[in-house]
């Protein structure tokens, strides 16, 4: 499939966007200024830009843990993205969830969940949702390997295909919970053996490939906006950090299997094809950077600068009504 020029610039910018807000975030975490735990996202870039790529803001999106990427893909504001990670009032939840509960339903970003495989039954009362609205738009939600052995898992595939509900489901395999092999902990072996079961239909691909998750989510998301849904899309992929930031925890990934994944790294290999079929010059690379990178330092300044939230605020918006 060959894709305009404008698209392949934005999947690009996208991709590029989340590995500079990560990489500050990362920095900042390590400096001391950031607490809590942080999940990385980087070296999965492709997948959420690959799959937002293909939504509106009045599509659902739910998330996982390692988030960050799936707000910045869905269009969620840098800044209180920012200020939420440093708890600041000016931030999502006011500086009261942090990193793990970025929320902006307003472009149709339901949440992320520091709960394994709890965002899968949100995401199917949101297609639900979508389909009592008569909308015709559609949820999608992003789970990692490990979401796959919990059994809320298996009922939403499971509601999903008996009331072909509009949902897609992004499966973020990069191999590992923790430290634990999904080869040693997923029974079914190859994860589209699932939703095979369920009679959803699936594809697996190369998730660092942006072009391949953009191609393969542009047919699953027509077949779900046809009323046709569900679909399952297993991404193949791999993160570069531990598996959360920390001094403390052993990264206990073999070298060598990292070294092969970051020489697949889906920023860089993008920009060397886009360079290489003269999409893009070196010097447009660059200007794009210079602007990401602007927008980075501009969001941790606001959240720099903005106050903690009183201590007479901590109960405020823990209870609705
Ligand atoms: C129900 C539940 N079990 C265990 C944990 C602890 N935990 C947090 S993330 C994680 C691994 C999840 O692996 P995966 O779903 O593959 O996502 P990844 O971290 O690889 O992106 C575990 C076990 C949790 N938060 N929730
Ligand atoms: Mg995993």
């Amino acid at each position: 499939m060959a894709l305009d020029r404008q698209t392949q610039i934005d999947l690009y910018t996208t991709m590029l966007t989340i590995r500079r807000f990560e990489e500050r975030v990362a920095a900042e975490f390590y400096a001391g200024h950031i607490f809590g735990f942080i999940h990385s996202y980087i070296g999965q870039e492709a997948i959420a830009a690959g799959v937002c790529g293909h939504l509106t803001k009045d599509d659902r999106i739910v998330s996982h843990h390692r988030g960050h990427g799936h707000c910045l893909a869905k269009g969620a504001d840098m800044k209180r993205m920012m200020a939420e990670i440093l708890g600041k009032k000016t931030g999502y939840c006011k500086g009261k969830g942090g990193s793990m509960h970025i929320a902006d339903f307003s472009i149709g970003m339901l949440g992320a969940d520091g709960i394994v495989g709890a965002g899968l039954p949100i995401a199917t009362g949101a297609a639900l949702a979508a389909r009592l609205e008569g909308s015709g738009n559609l949820a999608a939600v992003f789970f990692g390997d490990g979401a796959c052995q919990e059994g809320e898992f298996h009922e939403a595939l499971n509601l999903a295909a008996i009331w072909k509900l509009p949902l897609l489901f992004v499966c973020e395999n990069n191999h590992y919970g923790v430290n634990t092999p999904a080869s040693y902990s997923l029974a079914a072996g190859e994860i589209t053996r699932m939703p095979e079961a369920y009679h959803i239909p699936n594809k697996a691909i190369h998730g660092n490939d942006v072009e391949a998750v953009y191609e393969a989510a542009g047919e699953a998301v027509a077949l779900l906006r046809r009323g046709e849904g569900p679909y399952f899309l297993e991404c193949k992929t791999y993160r570069w950090h531990k598996h959360y930031l920390s001094d403390a925890l052993d990264d206990l990934r073999p070298r060598e299997e990292l070294e092969s994944w970051t020489k697949r790294c889906p920023v860089g290999s993008y920009q060397a094809r886009l360079l290489r079929e003269q999409v893009l010059t070196r010097e447009e690379c660059a200007g794009i950077d210079e602007q990401i990178l602007a927008r980075v330092e501009e969001a941790y300044r606001y959240g720099l600068e903005s106050p903690y939230p009183e201590p007479e605020e901590a109960l405020e918006d823990v209870y609705s009504g």
